[in-house]
């Protein structure tokens, strides 16, 4: 992506507000996965955006959990956004998932990423985590293959007492050191999803990407 042209749709997002109510020319339909081991926070990360984008929200949206409060099958929500580029006005729908991170549930995960247009990965802090991140990483990354699926990486539970440093979650997943790519987005974003700290700016992120590469096809 031009630099330029990135910052231009960064702007026209920011004044899309102006319209809002007034017609708009087309309708952009886009899905969006929460993708993580099970209990990274993907169920919290998917609240918060619910909560956040409460104006914008379509549907209340739901949440299929088992008796231990863990997600059993998706939580899903709709949200809706105008979108201004080149003068032209979008709405984008952009339906928000999460899955399960629980093993057994492998099928799942797989069907739950069918059509999705970019992709949240959520990892864990807690250090005893590493190899279920890794697995769960390396997963995805299998799914995906050949896809050219955009995606961010979270690291999660930032607030707890010895987290990961983000240099050895990195190294273990194989991804750069740096703290940003040349566009200026992070390598990983460090959150706390119950306090609310670094949850919209990947998702905000994740979309510029996904709309971008929407409108250069
Ligand atoms: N300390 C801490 N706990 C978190 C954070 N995010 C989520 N949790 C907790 O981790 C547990 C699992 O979260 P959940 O969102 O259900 O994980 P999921 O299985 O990935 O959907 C819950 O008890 C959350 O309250 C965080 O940023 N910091
Ligand atoms: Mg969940």
């Amino acid at each position: 992506m031009i630099e330029s042209e990135k910052s231009e749709i960064k702007e026209e997002k920011e004044d899309s507000v102006q319209w809002l109510g007034q017609e708009s020319e087309g309708f952009i339909q886009l899905k969006i996965v929460y993708w993580g081991p099970g209990e990274s926070g993907k169920t919290t990360n998917f609240n918060r955006l619910r909560e956040r984008y409460h104006y914008t929200k379509l549907t209340d949206g739901y949440s299929i959990e088992t008796t231990d409060n863990r997600t059993l099958w998706q939580d899903s929500v709709f949200l809706s956004f105008n979108f201004k580029l080149k003068g032209h006005k979008f709405t984008i729908i952009a339906q928000i998932v999460t899955c399960t991170g629980q093993e057994r549930f492998l099928s799942t995960r797989e069907y739950i990423l069918e059509g999705a247009d970019g992709i949240v990965f959520v990892g864990d802090s807690e250090p005893e985590k590493l190899e279920q991140n890794k697995r769960s990483f390396r997963e995805l990354i299998s799914f995906i293959r050949q896809k050219d699926v955009p995606y961010v990486i979270q690291l999660n539970k930032r607030d707890i007492l010895d987290p990961i440093s983000m240099e050895s979650f990195k190294r273990s997943l194989g991804l750069p050191k740096d703290d940003m790519y040349p566009d200026g987005s992070m390598v990983v974003y460090p959150s706390e999803a119950t306090n609310n700290k670094m949850v919209s700016e990947p998702f905000q992120d994740l979309m510029l990407q996904v709309l971008f590469n929407y409108f250069k096809s």
